[in-house]
């Protein structure tokens, strides 16, 4: 395998596209010849992490373990893909400090909450609204976006898509 493995990080809030992207990257990456590999937040929670809640604490710890996760990855000489919101910028700085120097490439995925809101998928934003859910990022639990993001960046992916 002539690859060299690195972990891209994709975090953004609930309905900002963070599954679609990662899909049709790793699809991009295998039609290039390119070995990847997807770690999605809401899959893991089922398996791995079906221990886990929506707390603060148990937020921070997902992350971590899917750092760690996709770390291995990334030693195999995989290209990982991570989408989970993350949206603790500690925990993704940690995360991206346990790589090799240009191996972690984080993507925020910067679409506004009243985007997000309107798209809906699963319905989630309706019941955090009405109280059904408590603690649903964006609505009453925090997102902190990456600071000093590249905004060329961020356009070339989304004309990309
Ligand atoms: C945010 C929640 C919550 C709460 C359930 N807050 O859009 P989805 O539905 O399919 O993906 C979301 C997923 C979030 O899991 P992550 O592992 O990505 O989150 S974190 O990185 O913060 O650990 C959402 C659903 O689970 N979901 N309850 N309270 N999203």
């Amino acid at each position: 395998l002539q690859q060299k493995g690195c972990v891209i990080w994709i975090t953004g809030l609930s309905g900002s596209g963070k599954s679609s992207v990662a899909c049709a990257l790793s699809r991009g990456l295998h039609n290039r010849g390119k070995l990847s590999y997807v770690l999605d937040g809401d899959n893991v929670r089922h398996g791995l992490n079906s221990d886990l809640s929506f707390t603060a604490e148990d937020r921070a710890e997902n992350i971590r373990r899917i750092g760690e996760v996709a770390k291995l990855f990334a030693d195999a000489g995989v290209i990982c893909i991570t989408s989970l919101i993350s949206p603790y910028r500690r925990e993704r700085d940690a995360c991206r400090a346990m790589m090799t120097e240009g191996n972690f490439i984080e993507v925020f995925l910067d679409v506004p909450l009243h985007v997000c809101e309107a798209r809906d998928p699963k319905g989630l934003y309706k019941l955090a609204r009405s109280g059904k859910i408590r603690g649903f990022t964006g609505v009453d639990d925090p997102y902190e976006p990456p600071l000093d993001y590249n905004t060329e960046a961020k356009e070339r992916l989304f004309v990309s898509m």
